[in-house]
């Protein structure tokens, strides 16, 4: 895993660049971060993997035992298109630790960068049949997996829906466990005493980071009243100003959107917006007639019912809310079948930590945004699904435990 993260490391700028032509996301970003941070990732794992044991325990009686932590078999690994190399090794390297083989499915949109680890993992020496790479189709290649009788676990990213038909699959076959992270429409709570300057950078790239193709995006954003007017008069003309473009120019901060279909439905979605009477305070449109680029988004005088507050849009749509009290802003934070993030602005540590212990999300950035890193555990509430990537806790859910049993002096009874 050492080696192979060497390896990653010595090719970072042809990565990057795979990763930009086929998922339209920013270069600069790829070769700073995602393609750099998946190598961390195999390193972070790779240390791990000497470190993984069972227990001894006491039973009652005239017993011990310990537990054996086994992999659990066979792993597939369905994976999206937002983020082929970081989910790539975010699903591949705790199972690759605990000893277990696998199969990993690329998205169909972004099947590139995933095709090179699996000739990079050749060279660094991971046994052959260890990790395989199948490309193709949800509904050939990705349920092929899901109802295999020999594949002995699901890991999955995409959508609800998606992660439904895994579900159902693995119970119709041989009830493989499925871990599933999907999708999530988070919440971006700003109190009155935020500095506003530091807030509307926030909501902004909450929503705009990876031209709102992530699953964390913060597209509901609620602002408290008695600093709603100055906040939108800033967050527009940032909005205004942002830059999208060529994904290739380091000028640029927001590329093209994946593919034709997501293009299609983000448009969609902002005319829905339109219809059911938001205010559209900036953007709405495509830009240009070449590529698949979206103006950044804003959409104000929103109500919880509307389909922009309640669907997941997955492109740059911001949805914007103002509240008074904190119990309504944690009510209306909660009203969303999902539950994967969460966003805080406030400089009360009181407020921060009764809005952080009552939302129910897997995630919440206090006063920051977009913090990842390999040791934080990541996943869902609610419909956002459930199972934990990243951290020692993924680990676990490529584990069975096994307990043995022994006498200690001797005597079955
Ligand atoms: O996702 P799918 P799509 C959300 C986002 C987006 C929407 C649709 O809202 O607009 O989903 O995107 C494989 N059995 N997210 O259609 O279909 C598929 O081949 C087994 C959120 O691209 O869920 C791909 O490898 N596998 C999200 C993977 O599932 C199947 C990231 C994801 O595709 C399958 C992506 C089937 N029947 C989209 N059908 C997040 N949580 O980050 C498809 N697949």
């Amino acid at each position: 895993m050492l080696k192979f993260a060497d390896l990653i490391d010595e090719n970072i700028e042809e990565l990057a660049i795979l990763e930009t032509l086929d998922a339209g996301k920013l270069f600069n970003w790829n070769k700073n971060f995602d393609i750099p941070g998946v190598a961390n990732t195999l390193r972070y794992y790779a240390g791990a993997a000497d470190k993984i044991h069972g227990d001894v325990l006491k039973m009652s009686r005239q017993f011990q035992a310990y537990t054996l932590l086994e992999p659990i078999g066979v792993v597939g690994h369905i994976i999206p298109w937002n983020f082929p190399s970081t989910m790539f090794f975010m699903k591949t390297s705790p199972a690759l630790a605990v000893g277990c083989t696998m199969v990993v499915k690329p998205a169909e949109q972004t099947p590139l960068t995933a095709l090179y680890y699996a000739h990079l993992a050749k060279l660094a020496g991971i046994p052959e049949g260890v990790l395989n790479v199948v490309t193709g189709f949800g509904k050939t290649a990705g349920a092929a997996i899901s109802s295999h009788m020999d594949i002995d676990m699901v890991s999955f990213t995409g959508s609800t829906e998606v992660g439904r038909e895994i579900m159902k699959a693995s119970a119709e076959s041989n009830l493989k466990p499925a871990s599933l992270e999907l999708g999530g429409k988070s919440p971006i709570i700003i109190f009155e005493d935020a500095d506003i300057e530091m807030a509307s950078d926030l909501a902004l790239e909450g929503i705009l980071f990876n031209k709102g193709e992530i699953c964390v995006a913060g597209s509901r954003v609620y602002v408290q009243e008695g600093i709603y007017d100055e906040f939108v008069k800033k967050l527009v003309k940032k909005a205004k100003d942002w830059s999208v473009g060529d994904p290739f120019d380091p000028q640029v901060r927001q590329g093209p959107q994946v593919n034709k279909a997501q293009f299609d439905k983000i448009l969609s979605y902002i005319e829905h917006g339109k219809r059911e009477g938001a205010t559209l305070l900036t953007g709405g449109k495509p830009i240009g007639n070449k590529g698949y680029y979206i103006e950044p988004t804003i959409f104000a005088d929103v109500k919880e019912d509307m389909l922009i507050v309640k669907d997941e849009i997955f492109g740059p749509v911001m949805a914007l809310m103002k509240f008074k009290t904190i119990e309504e802003a944690i009510t209306r934070a909660n009203d969303t079948k999902y539950g994967l993030a969460a966003g805080i602005v406030t400089k009360d540590l009181n407020v921060a930590n009764t809005v952080s212990r009552s939302i129910r999300a897997g995630v919440i950035w206090i006063n920051c945004y977009f913090a990842f890193d390999r040791d934080l555990p990541y996943g869902g509430y609610k419909m956002s699904g459930f199972g934990r990537d990243f951290g020692l806790e993924a680990l676990h859910k490529y584990l069975q435990v096994k307990s043995v049993v022994t006498p200690i002096y001797n005597s079955p009874w």
